[in-house]
């Protein structure tokens, strides 16, 4: 007999909703829910294999303690005595920055990686916090920081609505979005071409998105923030500029004409290897679209100048009044998000409130380079101890940050390490305790985090589509229990996790004289919470105190948990709307265009304007049936075009002696892997591309299909010493590198 169950896909941005068939415990079947109200049926390969990810036998069942060297299975008891044994003493003994935390990627694709780890990192005090966001957006959330004065204030491109759209370094027909929530973001695309709208693809490749765009710029890689430079330097050259409704909110329009003088598209052009004449057209067509949108994401972000560029993309945005008007980039609003504030001045954004301990690299956000975690592991220094104990939750750094051998070193010599993951991997190998996550199928979903960055405010909840098998423990309660092990309380009841949450939450929202609970009886409040478990009551504490909810009663008709679990498709909550000036928290109230920080950086992109490279540069691509480095253990993901190939222009390849099939040598500052060459004049000359999260071919791995087309790692060719000195993200497209024909094998 076989049932079916509604899930929201976990494996992208995209969030479509699916319709899962299960025969007994096992999902046999998955397809777009035509009923979903915000993916209205789309779904993508990946998601047309939920079962075969939820369903891997190499997923762990059992958690892994090591004994005598060896990981070994063992029950959830031994291995949470074995965390609070490994991390209280390295505390106590070299104090709390010696504990590093490590939260990858699928945090922000769990409810689990949405509410613990924020009470993990504050309940051990350590600064020693490293993410994915440091190889990723880091330079978004701080050009959001201090243009908006909330790092999370990231305004998204209205799909649906704009008539000109300008896309950079990014390629969503194959990564389905990112920063931008959108199902369907291929067919959205396809519309805005057929109701005339423009598309503009900047990108290095010939990507597949490039190739539906009106116009496709073939970018050299690393020099997009010259390019917007100069096309800001139009808008105010050539009187363009026009802020609209915005005016009354914006400072330092003035400034910024100074500062982008230089910025002139003959100045830029031989550096982008872009035209002028084209440069200057980019910007006409810009500002007199009736709306438009900039967009910009990883080729825009993982760069030297990752901060200016995403700064320029929203400059660019303000400048033609597009900001924060339908049709033009817009701030979400999420029914998780806090009850908005009235407008006013703010704490603003503050950059460098500390540093790392070797290479003194300033904070963003509360997180030091992922990068740099190899070297606050293995380099001893007089500032402080280097990290002795590593919590990893959903990460696989070896693969995803810079040099992973001297990553995979550094971590052999912690004196404890525990992850949360699902695979013995590239990672997880080196813990002395692996805490596997049940697969998602077992798993309730709610996209606190994508939310906020949707092209449609709207809100979905997703119970667990088959109860936890026997043996298995939830996510949420492994991170409770994970916490209170880390931080003295190792034994209390997981529940108290919640309650210390729900307590304090509670506790502020009746102080404040903006909440809809303002002086009510917080415990009052509490006893009023629905859900099964502690994570739903959360949920629906934050739908209830959030901008659609209930306020506990004060609006009878908002929101909360119960009205959600009744709408098992979502609720619709509309359109995004204009919401200038409430989302800006800088200290003026209003959009600072030029924040000090960039003033202090814009010398270095002077140099830029001046700087040629001769050699290869290398970026990377994604593929469409893979994910990072955790889906290529999935047979029916893998093969096909999804494979680990150096792409190479036809023209490059000859010169070099490559032929298409052959292996090359491609060598780096960190070092150098062995691909086979795939020749394609999709490729820009001078460019080439490996896709990242492969390299599956270490020993003491449990992953048997991913070790079978093993690929190799591009981020061994890093040495982790690139950075975009504002972000402190990892520098990962635009690197030079060396190419060589190898024999054939
Ligand atoms: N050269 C290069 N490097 C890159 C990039 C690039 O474009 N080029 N992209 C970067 C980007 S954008 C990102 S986000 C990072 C990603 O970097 P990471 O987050 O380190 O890597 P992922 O492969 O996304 O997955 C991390 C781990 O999560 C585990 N996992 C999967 N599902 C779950 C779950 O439900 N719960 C738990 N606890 N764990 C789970 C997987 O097994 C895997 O070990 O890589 C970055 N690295
Ligand atoms: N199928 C699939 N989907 C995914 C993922 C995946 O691994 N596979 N990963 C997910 C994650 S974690 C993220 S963050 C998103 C990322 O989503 P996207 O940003 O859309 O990801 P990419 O496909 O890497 O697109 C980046 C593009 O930037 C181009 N590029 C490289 N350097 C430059 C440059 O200097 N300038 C310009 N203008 N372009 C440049 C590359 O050629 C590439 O086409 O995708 C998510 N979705
Ligand atoms: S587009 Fe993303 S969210 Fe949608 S089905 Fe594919 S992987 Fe899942
Ligand atoms: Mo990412």
């Amino acid at each position: 007999m076989s049932r079916t169950a509604l899930r929201i896909c976990p494996l992208c941005e995209a969030t479509c909703g699916l319709t899962l068939t299960i025969e007994g415990t096992k999902v046999t079947g998955a397809r777009g829910d035509r009923d979903d109200v915000f993916s209205k049926g789309f779904i993508c390969p990946k998601g047309a294999s939920f079962g075969a990810v939820d369903g891997d036998p190499d997923r762990l069942r059992t958690p892994l303690v090591r004994k005598d060297g060896e990981l070994r299975e063992a029950t959830w008891e031994e291995a949470f005595d074995a965390v609070a044994a490994g991390i209280r003493p390295v505390v106590e003994r070299y104090g709390a920055n010696s504990v590093g935390v490590v939260l990858g990627n699928p945090n922000v694709h769990t409810m689990a990686g949405a509410l613990y780890p924020a009470v993990l990192i504050a309940g051990l005090g350590t600064r020693s916090l490293f993410t994915a966001s440091t190889v990723d957006q880091m330079p978004k959330h701080v050009s959001s920081g201090l243009l908006f004065g909330d790092a999370n204030a990231i305004p998204v491109p209205d799909l649906d609505r704009t008539d000109h759209l300008l896309l950079i370094g990014a390629n969503p027909l194959e990564s389905n979005g990112s920063l931008c929530t959108a199902a369907d973001f291929p067919g959205k695309l396809k519309a805005l071409k057929a109701r005339g709208g423009a598309l503009t693809v900047i990108d290095p490749r010939r990507t597949r998105t490039a190739k539906l765009a009106d116009r496709h710029i073939p970018v050299r890689p690393g020099t997009d923030a010259l390019l917007l430079a100069a096309m800001t330097h139009v808008l105010f050259d050539e009187s363009l500029v026009d802020l609209g409704e915005l005016g009354p909110h914006v400072e330092g329009v003035d400034e910024l004409v100074q500062a982008v003088r230089e910025f002139t598209p003959e100045a830029v052009a031989e550096a982008c290897d872009v035209e002028a004449a084209l440069i200057r057209t980019l910007a006409r067509e810009l500002a007199a679209a009736p709306t438009a949108a900039v967009y910009g994401r990883i080729g825009s972000c993982t760069v030297p100048y990752g901060t200016l560029a995403s700064w320029l993309v929203d400059v660019l945005n303000i400048l033609t009044g597009n900001l924060d008007r339908p049709g033009g980039a817009l701030f979400p609003q999420a029914a998780t998000d806090r009850t908005p504030r009235p407008a006013g001045p703010g704490h603003g954004f503050q950059l460098a409130r500390w540093h790392s301990r070797v290479s003194r690299h300033p904070e963003a956000k509360g997180e030091l380079p992922l990068s740099a975690l190899a070297e606050e592991i293995d380099t001893a220094t007089d500032e402080g101890e280097p990290i002795r104990a590593l919590v990893a939750v959903a990460a696989n750094p070896v693969l995803s940050a810079p040099d992973g051998d001297r990553l995979d070193k550094a971590l052999d010599a912690l004196d404890f390490m525990v992850s949360v993951d699902p695979y013995l991997n590239e990672t997880s190998r080196h813990a002395d305790v692996v805490l596997p996550p049940p697969p998602p199928s077992q798993s309730p979903h709610h996209d606190f985090a994508f939310n906020t960055l949707a092209v449609r405010n709207q809100v979905r909840y997703t119970r667990a589509a088959v109860p936890l098998e026997p043996g298995r423990m939830a996510e949420t309660e492994i991170l409770a229990r994970l916490t209170l092990a880390a931080t003295g309380m190792h034994g209390a009841d997981p529940g108290a996790v919640d309650d210390l949450v729900v307590g304090q939450t509670l506790g502020k929202a009746v102080k404040d004289p903006h909440s809809p609970v303002h002086g009510r009886d917080p415990r009052e409040l509490a006893a009023q919470l629905t859900g099964d478990t502690g994570p739903e009551r959360r949920l629906d504490m934050m739908l209830r105190l959030g901008p659609y909810g209930d306020g506990f009663g004060a609006r009878p008709d908002g929101l909360g948990l119960a009205r959600l679990l009744a709408a098992p498709h979502g609720i619709d909550l509309g359109p995004l709307r204009p919401r200038l000036p409430q989302p800006l928290k800088t200290r003026s109230g209003r959009i600072e265009l030029l924040p000090k920080p960039i003033v202090d950086d814009l010398p270095r992109l002077r140099e830029g304007m001046r700087q040629r490279t001769d050699g290869l540069v290398l970026v990377g691509r994604r593929h469409l049936r893979s994910n990072n480095s955790w889906m290529h253990n999935v047979p029916a993901l893998t093969g096909g075009t999804n494979r680990c190939t150096l792409h190479i222009h036809p023209e490059d390849a000859e010169r070099l002696g490559v032929r298409d099939g052959e292996p090359v040598r491609v060598k780096g500052a960190g070092g150098e892997v062995t691909a086979p060459a795939e020749l394609t004049d999709q490729m820009r000359q001078g460019v080439v591309s490996l896709p990242h999260g492969w390299g599956h071919d270490r020993p003491g791995t449990r992953l048997s299909h991913a070790a079978a087309d093993p690929g190799v790692n591009v981020n061994q060719l890093l040495d982790g010493s690139l950075l975009d000195p504002l972000s402190g993200n990892a520098v990962l497209n635009g690197v030079p590198v060396e190419v060589a024909a190898l024999p054939a094998r």
